[in-house]
């Protein structure tokens, strides 16, 4: 690195992320990522924007990844939880920029979605994308937040009267919960009332089917397009 691209301030390396092209800086922000550094992140995604990349593509390649590298060294014990947090931290200030560019929209909303990550589980990065993504594909979003039991979607329900029911859960432990929540519809008799979304790291496609869901979405952008695609059968089929 040249020495126009980093200084020494009281021993830390300050890097001008500015003075970085785009691999390089893509690189830095995984590494800033990993350091839990906020505004490092801001600034790296605010340069990306500036140089005419998408959203989308400062999402996945910059932020998302990011995080996966956080993910490996989180699972074998080289960071914990006090790190990680300060990661999902700087990542969430990076989202907060892209925000309004992956939920920009201009129509009426084509249907109404709640979303929640289920009861015992507190990750919210990917379903907070989710809701993103889906405010981008037109839909108004009702986002009942962490740790939602059955209750709460249910009142979500009745207040709200979505679309599609959206559940997010990260941990092995948790996912089997949103079949507590689908069976719960079911004895009510509100199962078929709307569709049924299922996500997050853990799950596939025969989970999504063994417990009922319409459909599992591997990540963001297909759980919009699947949202839909699947809004727009069933008008047609009513
Ligand atoms: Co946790 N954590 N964590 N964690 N954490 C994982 C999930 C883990 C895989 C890490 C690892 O071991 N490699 C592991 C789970 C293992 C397992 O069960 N299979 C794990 C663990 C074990 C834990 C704790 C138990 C650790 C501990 O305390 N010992 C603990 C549990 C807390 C709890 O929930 N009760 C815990 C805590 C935490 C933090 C609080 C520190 C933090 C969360 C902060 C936050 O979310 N605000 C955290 C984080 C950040 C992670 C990792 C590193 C990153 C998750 C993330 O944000 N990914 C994660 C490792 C990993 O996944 N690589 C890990 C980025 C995000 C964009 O992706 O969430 O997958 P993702 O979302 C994607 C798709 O999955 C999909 O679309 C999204 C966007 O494309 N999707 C949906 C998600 N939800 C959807 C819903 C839909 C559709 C699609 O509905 C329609």
């Amino acid at each position: 690195m040249s020495d126009a691209e980093s200084n020494e301030i009281d021993g830390e390396e300050e890097i001008d992320l500015k003075a970085l092209n785009d691999e390089d800086l893509a690189a830095q922000m995984h590494d800033d990522l990993y350091d839990g550094l906020a505004d490092e992140i801001a600034e790296g995604t605010q340069i990306l924007l500036d140089r005419g990349w998408g959203a989308e593509k400062v999402l996945n390649d910059a932020l998302v990844e990011g995080m996966r590298i956080v993910g490996i060294d989180f699972r074998d014990g080289i960071l914990f939880v006090p790190e990680v947090l300060l990661s999902a931290n700087a990542m969430k200030a990076g989202m907060e920029l892209l925000r309004p560019l992956l939920a920009e929209t201009g129509v009426e909303p084509i249907g109404k979605v709640v979303i929640g990550t289920v009861k015992g589980d507190i990750h919210d990065i990917g379903k907070n994308l989710v809701a993103m993504m889906l405010e981008g594909a037109g839909f108004e979003v009702v986002d009942i937040g962490i740790n939602s039991d059955v209750d709460s979607f249910l009142e979500a329900i009745a207040q709200h009267k979505p679309d599609i029911l959206g559940m997010s859960a990260l941990l092995t432990t948790t996912m089997p919960y949103m079949k507590v929540v689908i069976d719960t519809l079911s004895e009510k008799g509100m199962r078929d009332d709307f569709i049924i979304l299922v996500g997050g790291a853990p799950l596939n496609e025969e989970f999504g089917e063994a417990i009922g869901a319409d459909a599992y979405c591997r990540d963001a952008a297909v759980a919009a397009e699947t949202a839909s695609h699947l809004v727009s059968a069933r008008r047609a089929a009513a």
